[in-house]
């Protein structure tokens, strides 16, 4: 039986410090899924489709990564694939209130565990709305987000 484990967030892009988590867990399971959990309260900078199709151009070197969308529960999704592992990344005591209280619930909905990757202290500070902020005014993000994000980062904000 493959070893399986799921990925989950927003990526409204993916950055440097998503790539890295996933990158390591997908070297700890046999296939990880990255699923772009789909937030109709909150609209995206990117569309759901173009968050797919940028994490599919950069986890593609990985070949045991796949890359969707879901909507509703992380542990529904989990249980209809049969997945027991939620991989999660920890930036700072900051992340770690709200990611204890995500782990508890899921498990208490679900039983599936979630386990936690230390981020690489390159990234440590790196989230999604700090780089699209950096981007908005023109600072320079090109070490925090793969270079095909950059471009869509670009583009999307006129600044191509
Ligand atoms: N270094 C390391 N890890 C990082 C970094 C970084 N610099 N940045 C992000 N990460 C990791 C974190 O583990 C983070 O959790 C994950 O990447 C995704 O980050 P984001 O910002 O893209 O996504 P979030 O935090 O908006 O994702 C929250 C979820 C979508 C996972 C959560 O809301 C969820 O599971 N929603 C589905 C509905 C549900 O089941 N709700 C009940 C939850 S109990």
């Amino acid at each position: 039986q493959l070893r399986r484990a799921v990925c989950p967030g927003s990526f409204d892009p993916i950055t440097n410090g998503h790539l890295d988590i996933i990158a390591r867990a997908s070297s700890l399971y046999d296939v990880v899924h990255v699923v772009v959990m789909i937030n109709q309260a909150k609209q995206g900078l990117f569309t759901v489709d173009e968050r797919i199709e940028l994490i599919r151009q950069v986890t593609a070197e990985y070949g045991n990564v796949q890359v969707e969308a879901y909507h509703g529960l992380l542990v529904d999704y989990c249980k209809q694939r049969d997945i027991p592992a939620i991989v999660k990344g920890l930036r700072a005591v900051s992340d770690f209130d709200y990611e204890l209280q995500m782990a508890q619930m899921n498990n208490g909905l679900s039983g599936v565990e979630t386990l936690f990757i230390p981020t690489s202290p390159t990234y440590s500070f790196l989230s999604s709305s700090l780089v699209k902020e950096v981007a908005t005014w023109g600072g320079d993000i090109s070490h925090l987000v793969p270079p095909v994000v950059l471009e869509a980062l670009k583009e999307r904000l006129g600044k191509g």
